[in-house]
């Protein structure tokens, strides 16, 4: 007879924390989100070789993590998961551009040269919406320097629009500049004695390389959390697939990626067995994930396959119809909770501590204390990231509100379908995932630190200061449909909805 469990599967929303006794100590200060990302032997006393400061991952969707967000996130202290359902260089070209990018230091992308009208430049500021524009020789971004224009040079409605840009430039000889090699905080130093708002950065023959703006310039002061390897570049990873692997694997290392994930709905398959294999056989270094999924045999499954971190969840994303499609998954909370339990016998057996990531389904903020209270060592969210500026899509007007589109991997839109056929032969009849819009919410460095702040005020409640001690001790309530309705405001006539998150 087929196996059921006889109890039913629950998600977040039927859960609540117990507040525990909070002492004098248990202070938002005093609280540190830092959590491990990949398997080590704790037992022997070994260090996390990948940790990150924050327990939020972005989610392996062409729709949330390009190298735009993984800049942006690492600057919190997370990791994005760069989009697998794209060709094998294009993927490693936005991994080596988040290695590229160096905190402070800006590429310019938008040039002129001297002989250009203010009309061109006006053109130029329009389409970018930068308004200080380096003027090199042959207008590209590392040509030879020889001005920089801003918007406050010159005055629409005043100028002949017709006139040249080397009329009103600020020329070399005037320029305030830095050598090749400066560091941040010495171009720091240089803006604020100069009293200049941008300092152009040159090579020895004069070719611009950076530029670094005066804000930018505290960026790091800003993002005391921010991820970066040992040559101080953003830690930032990959979503792979079970094909084409021995290709890609070699492309993402190359480009500098620091941790991968084989990305599936469904992981606990040989495929993913013989993938963690030959890549970790080939690569002994490389960092490799693996999911998704939601019982304690699927984790056993690939925790003996080599994964450094599982990934948990089917069915449970915003925009997965897996459950309506193939009756497949398992209440996230539930999913959650078995594999916390299996991580942890595995740890007593092995000494091997392996992470695990509660992956889809976060709606509220809470969600996320709940999912690390529940063992997770962070989540990994799809719609929360596709919400920001920094997401790779398009902000537009739908019905008089900002929107961004927010699309499954699993959809036509997508087009992703080896992700979804077990292996087997291209082309499925059906989809497992949705083409959606989500409410615009705004920049990733407001909504994650209003998150973050969140769990820490919560864990702040259940008398913890770290992640590991939350896991430990708190105290955890399903909730009744009745209770639910209780926890929002109720009974009264609301002024103004305040909208959770
Ligand atoms: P959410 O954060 O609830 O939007 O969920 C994101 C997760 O949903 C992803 O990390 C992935 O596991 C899953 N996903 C992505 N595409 C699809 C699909 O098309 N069914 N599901």
């Amino acid at each position: 007879m087929a196996y059921i469990f006889e109890e039913p599967s629950h998600t977040f929303d039927e859960y609540l924390l117990v507040p525990g006794y909070t002492g004098p100590d248990c202070i938002p200060a005093n609280v540190t989100l830092q959590t491990p990302v990949v398997r080590y032997n704790k037992k022997a006393g070994e260090k996390c070789p990948l940790t990150m400061n924050i327990p939020m991952t972005s989610a392996v969707m062409q729709a949330v993590s390009d190298d735009k967000l993984a800049v942006a996130l690492a600057k919190e202290g997370g990791i994005s998961f760069i989009f697998g359902s794209q060709t094998i260089e294009n993927q490693a070209a936005m991994v080596a551009r988040v290695k590229a990018y160096k905190a402070g230091f800006v590429s310019s992308d938008t040039n002129i040269r001297p002989e250009q009208t203010l009309g061109e430049l006006v053109e130029a500021i329009e389409k970018t919406g930068h308004s200080t524009v380096a003027v090199t020789e042959d207008g590209t971004a590392n040509g030879k320097l020889v001005g920089i224009i801003t918007e406050r040079d010159f005055r629409i409605g005043h100028c002949e629009m017709s006139e040249k840009v080397s009329a009103y430039m600020t020329p070399l000889s005037s320029l305030v500049m830095g050598k090749e090699g400066i560091t941040l905080d010495e171009a720091n130093d240089l803006i604020w004695e100069k009293k200049v708002n941008q300092l152009p950065v040159v090579d020895k023959d004069g070719k611009l390389l950076y530029l670094v703006f005066r804000k930018d310039a505290a960026s790091h002061e800003e993002h005391p959390l921010e991820l970066l390897d040992s040559q101080k570049r953003y830690i930032v990873g990959a979503g792979i697939n079970t094909r084409d692997y021995m290709d890609r694997v070699p492309a993402l290392l190359e480009a500098g990626v620091d941790v991968m994930t084989l990305d599936s709905s469904e992981g606990f398959t040989e495929w993913q067995r013989r993938a963690l294999q030959d890549i970790h056989s080939k690569w002994p270094n490389a960092k490799i994930g693996a999911g998704n999924v939601v019982d304690a045999d699927g984790f056993n499954f690939l925790a003996e396959a080599g994964a450094d971190f599982v990934k948990i969840g089917i069915g449970g994303g915003s925009i997965c119809i897996t459950r309506e499609q193939k009756g497949i998954g398992r209440g996230q909370a539930t999913a959650t909770i078995e594999v916390a339990k299996a991580r942890d016998a595995y740890y007593e057996k092995t000494g091997i501590y392996i992470p695990i990531c509660s992956d889809g389904g976060i709606v509220y903020d809470h969600h996320v204390t709940l999912a690390l209270a529940m063992g997770a060592d962070f989540v990994m969210l799809g719609r929360y990231f596709a919400r920001f500026d920094e997401s790779p899509t398009n902000k537009l007007i739908v019905n008089g509100n900002y929107v961004k589109e927010y699309w499954g991997e699993g959809s036509n839109r997508a087009r992703n379908w080896q992700r979804y056929d077990l292996g087997g032969k291209k082309g499925m009849a059906f989809e497992e995932g949705v083409d959606s819009y989500v409410p615009y919410a705004g920049s990733l460095h407001d909504n994650v630190t209003l998150t973050t702040s969140k769990i820490i005020h919560a864990m702040c409640n259940c008398g913890v200061t770290n992640i590991p001690d939350l896991q430990k001790n708190a105290k955890i309530t399903l909730v009744s449909a009745a209770s639910l309705r209780e926890g929002g405001a109720h009974d009264v006539i609301v002024k103004n909805t305040v909208k959770a998150n």
